[in-house]
């Protein structure tokens, strides 16, 4: 028996358990929350991803699988359009992610947003018991805990931030910055992927709100309130992940990754199609490798694995088309009758089989332009043979260079310097490889999803 209290999560998505690493494009959050509230017998209360005018009348869908219970709600589709295409996708996604050139400021969309918090909140309410602990998710939700207070909820409740936490220069373009950001300070904790991202953040707090702010403890004070802020760096479920080498799914794709290469290297990456991933650059990088060093060509392979994500999203249509340009471009100069030398796959692998990928790979290719954290950095130095591992490229802006200051980084934006590392990659010693991965597996095995589930609740737990 444990003495833990339920955890009570409340994300936009509850992704099916069942379903987990089959659909990619449910992205990082969803592997890692089953993990924390499957310990807890706890409670997820979301979107279902469905469309119904269902959830203004008040309807929940409850199941339990596999030790958790969600509890869902379906949206209408002018919600759908305000509050998640539009205020969460279009304008503090691109915000957050340093894209002000892409962000959308609209009044109707921001209506929308506090809407749908408002609705989360009135559904999510009731089904909290008074011992519960309440962990909110992402940007989507920053109001949620302000609502949830002006209910009466008195729980402990915590926000976690799966994206970076902009530059106060930037941030403060948001209509209303400060709105938002006093709702956030009605969280008794709030947890950011690294202190890069936390020190933007209070950077804030001090400097537009004038909130009293102690490094040290991370300790927030604001018109008598007191929010801990701390940097809370995820990582994967390592127990489960590590083990997917096992498995003859693993295996297979591996091996039919390699096999379909022959001699040449393969290369990944592995993204949702986001315009923050960095993809288009990432191919001008190869792009500029093959102009370079002609002589080489033959000798790798790229594999691009990109589920589409967001399609109703304009800028998300832009990218698509963006990348099947330039990968078309490069084949149509680089290829020979049995060589491609882009395979760019617009589909969803299950983990294990992305597993066996990033085994079979000699090099992956991790450059986001900006990144909260990157659990595909993190799943591809796991997935490597330690006797023999392959070379992670990882962009400097993504929150994991901070923890695998061993990979070899890169400045993404630079074609040059892609094609650099990519060049240093091929040619790297196998001493070189061990070591560097050496250095890198300790952080991935033991800061996993775990832990960070644990210290989150820990500091919510005595806030
Ligand atoms: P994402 O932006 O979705 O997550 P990431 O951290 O890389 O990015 O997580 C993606 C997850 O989806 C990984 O587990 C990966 O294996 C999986 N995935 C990606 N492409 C896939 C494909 N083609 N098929 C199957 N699975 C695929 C957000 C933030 C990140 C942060 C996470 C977690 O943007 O910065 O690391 O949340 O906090």
């Amino acid at each position: 028996m444990t003495s833990d209290p339920r955890l009570v999560v409340i994300s936009n998505r509850v992704a099916v358990p069942k379903a987990r690493g089959a659909a990619g494009a449910q992205g990082g959050l969803a592997g890692a929350l089953h993990a924390a509230l499957k310990s807890r017998e706890g409670l997820w209360f979301g979107w279902s991803g469905e469309e119904s005018e269902s959830g203004r009348t008040g309807h929940i869908d409850t199941q339990t699988n596999d030790g958790v219970t969600t509890a869902t709600i379906d949206l209408s589709q002018r919600d759908i359009d305000e509050y998640y295409n539009g205020y969460a996708n279009a304008t503090l996604w691109p915000l957050f992610h340093d894209r002000l050139d892409l962000a959308e400021y609209e009044r109707e969309t921001a209506k929308g947003y506090e809407r749908v918090n408002e609705r989360f909140a009135e559904l999510s309410a009731p089904l909290i018991g008074p011992d519960d602990v309440v962990w909110v998710h992402d940007y989507h939700l920053i109001p949620l805990g302000e609502r949830l207070r002006a209910r009466g909820v008195q729980n402990r409740i915590g926000f976690f931030l799966h994206i970076p936490w902009p530059p106060t220069r930037l941030f403060v373009s948001l209509p209303y910055h400060e709105r938002l950001v006093r709702t956030l300070l009605n969280y008794d904790v709030v947890g950011f992927q690294t202190k890069e991202w936390l020190d933007s953040f209070l950077h804030y707090c001090e400097h537009e709100l004038g909130a009293e702010i102690d490094r040290n403890s991370g300790k927030v004070s604001f018109e008598g309130r007191t929010t801990i802020a701390r940097a809370y760096p995820i990582g994967i479920d390592w127990d489960h992940f590590s083990r997917l080498g096992e498995t003859g799914e693993a295996r297979q794709a591996q091996q039919r990754l390699m096999s379909s290469t022959r001699r040449r290297a393969a290369m990944i990456g592995v993204d949702r199609l986001d315009y923050s991933k960095g993809i288009p650059e990432r191919i001008d990088g190869i792009g500029r490798f093959f102009d370079r060093n002609p002589e080489r060509v033959s000798d790798l392979v790229f594999v691009q694995i990109a589920p589409p994500s967001r399609e109703d999203v304009e800028s998300y249509q832009k990218i698509r088309a963006e990348l099947e340009q330039k990968c078309g471009q490069i084949n149509g100069a680089r290829s020979e009758v049995d060589m491609v030398p882009i395979r760019y796959v617009n589909r969803g692998y299950s983990h294990a089989e992305l597993f066996g990928f990033f085994r079979a790979a000699k090099i992956g290719l991790v450059t986001p332009l900006r990144d909260g954290m990157n659990l595909v950095a993190k799943e591809y130095v796991a997935a490597q043979d330690p006797e023999d591992p392959g070379v992670l490229v990882l962009s400097r802006f993504a929150g994991a260079a901070a923890q695998l200051k061993d990979a070899v980084l890169v400045n993404p934006h630079s074609p040059d310097d892609i094609a650099h590392a990519i060049r240093m990659a091929l040619d790297m010693p196998l001493e070189e490889r061990k070591r560097r991965y050496q250095a890198m597996i300790g952080t991935v095995r033991d800061d996993n999803v775990q832990e960070w589930t644990a210290n989150f609740l820990r500091d919510l737990g005595t806030a």
